[in-house]
């Protein structure tokens, strides 16, 4: 049996979104997004920095939302998530797979650091600027892709839904998808229509 160690409105979203839309059976063990919990020493075993998600599977323990993802599309998948290397699609797939930890995260990470994570009184108004300004700048190529496709990687769910447009939900919700992004926006209406999705960010 799997077990998810997940916590509320985190990066853990992703996978269990990816676990509802491939209906597996799981357990979830939720962590409070706290360093009481967090950095416990039994949380600490399953992850050195004591960070979620975390995903159990038998005697396979795995970090990282990627590598979580790409595990499960390899080991559990029955709906194509992922185009063969033979597809001439695999390098786009993974090209947008990794973009979305490489390019989107590093200044969204920045952005929650100076909005929520940080005492006021040690909040930098101009470094939470230039971070929103290169979160922003992250996301114009993805609004471009999605004016050519239903999900992100042409008509149907894949992979880099789970990890992309997850951060793209992030985004948005800490108010870096303008209204201009057009294409974006009806992604986003999209995806929170499907019932795998609602799960994720509502538990
Ligand atoms: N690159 C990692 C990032 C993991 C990560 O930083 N998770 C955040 C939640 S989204 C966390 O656990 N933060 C707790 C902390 O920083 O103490 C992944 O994709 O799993």
């Amino acid at each position: 049996m799997i077990t998810l160690h997940f916590s509320s409105n985190s990066r853990s979203q992703r996978v269990l979104w990816l676990l509802e839309e491939l209906e597996l059976p799981y357990k979830l063990n939720k962590i409070k997004f706290h360093p009481s919990e967090l950095k416990s020493e039994e949380h600490r075993k399953r992850h050195p920095l004591g960070r979620v998600p975390v995903l159990e599977d038998k005697d396979v323990i795995i970090f990282e939302s990627g590598a979580i993802i790409e595990y499960i599309i390899a080991k559990y998948d029955r709906k194509e998530l992922k185009p063969g290397v033979d597809s001439d699609i695999f390098p786009t797939y993974l090209q947008w797979y990794h973009y979305c930890e490489g390019m989107v995260m590093p200044p969204m990470n920045t952005v929650v650091v100076h909005t929520l994570i940080l005492p006021p009184e040690r909040r930098n108004p101009e470094i939470l600027r230039q971070a929103k300004n290169l979160l922003t700048k992250s996301i114009l190529p993805v609004d471009e892709l999605l004016s050519k496709n239903k999900f992100l990687i042409k008509d149907n769910i894949s992979g880099v839904d789970f990890m992309l447009g997850h951060s793209l939900f992030m985004a948005n919700n800490l108010g870096c998808v303008s209204d201009d992004m057009k294409n974006i926006l009806r992604y986003l209406e999209l995806i929170n229509s499907l019932k795998s999705f609602n799960k994720a960010v509502n538990t």
